[in-house]
């Protein structure tokens, strides 16, 4: 009989499996699991649902990554605008180093993937205890791990969370797009009604969606210093604002001559969809796990998800939503 699955060695590297150390295939094996969205399964590891490749550095990174008091640590539930947020943050505090110049900027020849690495994902999958040492200070750092899987370190240091949502009605279309296209085409995709299906259930990457968004609105009421609580929808409505408010969180606000030089409307520009989706690293490029840059770039807008979602499906979602933050304070 034919098999579907191409051999191991035609994969891209972010679809390799090979080669969990014991203690990691210990814990792996443990785990309830169900078939992944892109890789074979996902693992409920802690209550969050992770794919078999990032375990090992999902507890690396919890057991070895020590905070430094500085460090900035983006967390994202995946499809909230990651990228788009990486390259804000990585604009708005280098930005004395690299002025935001719409012609010389290392945004406009690097993927922001790569200026600001996922710790567990990128960085302790490559390697148990990678050399953070050529990082610059202030280090920027990103995971989609709820705030309860956090290194203790993190949570004790003086470092800064900048936690990003976005609805879940666009996050799920945009989750479902993506992952769709990462799947090599002899495994097929999934469809539209299985993925819904899942996500509501809570299995998507990171999941429950609902339990890692409430976990950091709570933190973000309890120490307003230490998270910042950021949404894609206002991002988009109200941009300068916005990044005004990171950059005072961030304790770099813009300065009056700044302002007048129109540093923020730069940054902003140069992070724009239309900017980043069109340089040819974006268009053409690859991260060194294999995943192709655009497909980190699809629409960038909000309420994409009346395209795709069924009646029904608005509903039940809207409805989970509704019950699981209700009394919360939180609205997405
Ligand atoms: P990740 O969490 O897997 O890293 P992430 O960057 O959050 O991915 O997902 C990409 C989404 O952000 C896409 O949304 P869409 O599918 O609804 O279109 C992508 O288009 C959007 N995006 C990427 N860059 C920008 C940007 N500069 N401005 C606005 N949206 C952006």
């Amino acid at each position: 009989m034919l098999s579907l699955q191409p051999p191991s060695s035609t994969l891209p590297n972010y679809l390799q499996e090979d080669e969990l150390p014991q203690e990691c295939s210990d814990v792996v094996s443990s785990l309830p699991r169900e078939t992944g969205w892109i890789a074979k399964y996902l693992h409920q590891y802690q209550g969050c649902w992770i794919a078999t490749r990032y375990m090992k550095g999902v507890l690396a990174f919890q057991k070895h990554f020590q905070a430094h008091h500085t460090d900035i640590l983006l967390v994202t539930t995946p499809k909230a605008g990651t990228t788009w947020l990486k390259a804000i943050l990585f604009a708005l505090v280098n930005r004395v180093r690299y002025r935001p110049d719409p012609l010389q900027h290392p945004l406009l020849t690097n993927n922001p993937h790569v200026l600001v690495p996922f710790l567990d994902v990128n960085l302790y999958t490559q390697s148990q205890v990678p050399d953070l040492s050529s990082f610059a200070f202030p280090r920027l750092f990103s995971t989609h791990l709820p705030f309860a899987l956090l290194p203790t370190s993190v949570k004790d240091s003086a470092c800064k969370i900048v936690y990003l949502c976005r609805n879940p009605k666009d996050t799920f279309v945009s989750l479902w797009h993506f992952t769709n296209k990462l799947r090599p085409t002899a495994w097929g995709t999934n469809s539209l009604e299985e993925a819904f299906d899942k996500f509501c259930r809570g299995v998507s990457l990171y999941g429950p969606y609902w339990d890692n968004v409430l976990g950091y609105w709570k933190k973000s009421l309890e120490m307003p210093q230490k998270v910042l609580f950021l949404k894609f929808e206002e991002i988009k409505e109200h941009p300068a604002a916005n990044l005004r408010r990171l950059a005072e969180f961030l304790e770099c606000p813009f300065s009056l001559e700044e302002k007048a030089q129109g540093v923020e409307d730069n940054i902003l520009r140069l992070c724009s969809f239309d900017n980043l989706s069109n340089l040819e690293v974006n268009k053409s490029g690859k991260l060194p796990a294999g995943e192709e840059n655009n497909a980190y770039f699809r629409r960038g807008e909000v309420g994409d998800w009346m395209n795709h979602l069924t009646v029904e499906m608005i509903e039940k979602l809207d409805r989970i939503t509704e019950e699981k933050f209700h009394g919360t304070g939180l609205r997405v």
